[in-house]
């Protein structure tokens, strides 16, 4: 694993918290994501003063995390369809033609269809969520997403009572994503899946920015998954079709590698990988010097979510 540090990156371990203090920033952002007209006014215009000063922050247990500097988290990313490296998917997903965007919805579900990425919006309130980012690979950052719950867009789509998983898949697109022409490491479409409740979850969000601005196309824009009690990979980007299905899907990883990665993918300081420990992680950003964090089980998130997995034997179901 090769991270390169840049010059320009402050060596603090933490740099600009992001705070939305203004109303013109929050503005901007929704102009971004293409959030116009209707959906824009009836959400934002007219909400008083009072409100832009206290921005709606989502579900976040953990309240004094600071964010890793923004400059880290957009180029120093995994996007396995550009590139194997973490510095290259910064440019070459500049190709990525993400507007018009939809998500077809089917499966185990009353309301299936193909929605418009601006209309699944419209319904939703943004609102900011900080967590903890913790990659299978051991290092770890804090990113302050802009999002919704994922809940909130299932239950507007009302899943059946059948629906026990959740299916997720990446965009396929060769033509702009040039690892999607080759297929020796990893099949595609990229694809992922949480149980139902897991999905459920109020701290699973789908995010459509960070840093205050629309999400760079790195980092998975338009839409990506955010699951922060698990490994990163699970928290798949580019995502045009959501599935609810009565069986487990089986997620690209899994599927490559199943021994190295499994279904559930819960950070786990006790259950390592193969080839290497999950007890501590280097924090990005945090400077040379500065020792590795001990890796905490569900990433921190214990208390919101240790009871989805009360009898189940955590180093079977890793
Ligand atoms: N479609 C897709 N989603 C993906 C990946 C990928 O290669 N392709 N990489 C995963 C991995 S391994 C991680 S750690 C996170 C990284 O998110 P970031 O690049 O925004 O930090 O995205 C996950 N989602
Ligand atoms: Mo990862």
């Amino acid at each position: 694993m090769i991270i390169k540090t840049h010059k320009s990156i402050p060596n603090s371990e933490i740099t600009d918290p992001v705070v939305f203090k203004q109303r013109r920033q929050l503005i901007k952002a929704m102009l971004a994501l293409g959030i116009t007209g209707s959906a824009m006014y009836s959400d934002f215009s007219n909400a008083s003063e009072a409100k832009w000063q206290n921005l709606p922050k989502g579900y976040q247990p953990k309240a004094a995390l600071n964010a890793t500097s923004a400059d880290i988290v957009k180029n120093h990313t995994n996007y396995y369809e550009f590139s194997y490296n973490k510095t290259d998917s910064t440019a070459l997903a500049q190709a990525l033609p993400i507007d018009p965007w939809s998500v077809e919805i089917i499966g185990e579900v009353e309301k299936p269809g193909v929605y418009h990425l601006e209309d699944l919006l419209s319904q939703q309130t943004l609102q900011e969520y900080i967590y903890r980012f913790r990659c299978v690979e051991a290092w770890s950052m804090v990113v302050p997403w802009i999002g919704f719950p994922l809940a909130s867009l299932l239950n507007k789509v009302r899943p059946l009572s059948t629906a026990q998983f959740v299916k997720f898949t990446t965009l396929l697109d060769p033509k702009s994503m040039p690892n999607q022409a080759d297929s020796r490491l990893l099949e595609w479409p990229y694809v992922e899946g949480l149980r139902i409740d897991e999905a459920m979850h109020p701290l699973t969000i789908l995010a459509t920015g960070m840093y205050g601005e629309a999400l760079p196309k790195q980092n998975g824009a338009p839409l990506r998954l955010v699951v922060p009690w698990k490994y990163g990979f699970k928290s798949i980007k580019a995502v045009v079709k959501i599935e609810l299905l009565k069986r487990a899907p089986l997620s690209t990883w899994s599927k490559s590698a199943p021994n190295d990665y499994g279904f559930y993918a819960n950070v786990n300081p006790e259950v390592p990988h193969p080839r290497w420990s999950q007890s501590s992680e280097r924090v990005l950003g945090a400077g040379f010097f500065t020792p590795r964090r001990k890796t905490e089980l569900f990433n921190g998130y214990a208390d919101e979510v240790a009871a989805l997995y009360s009898n189940m034997d955590l180093r079977h179901f890793f």
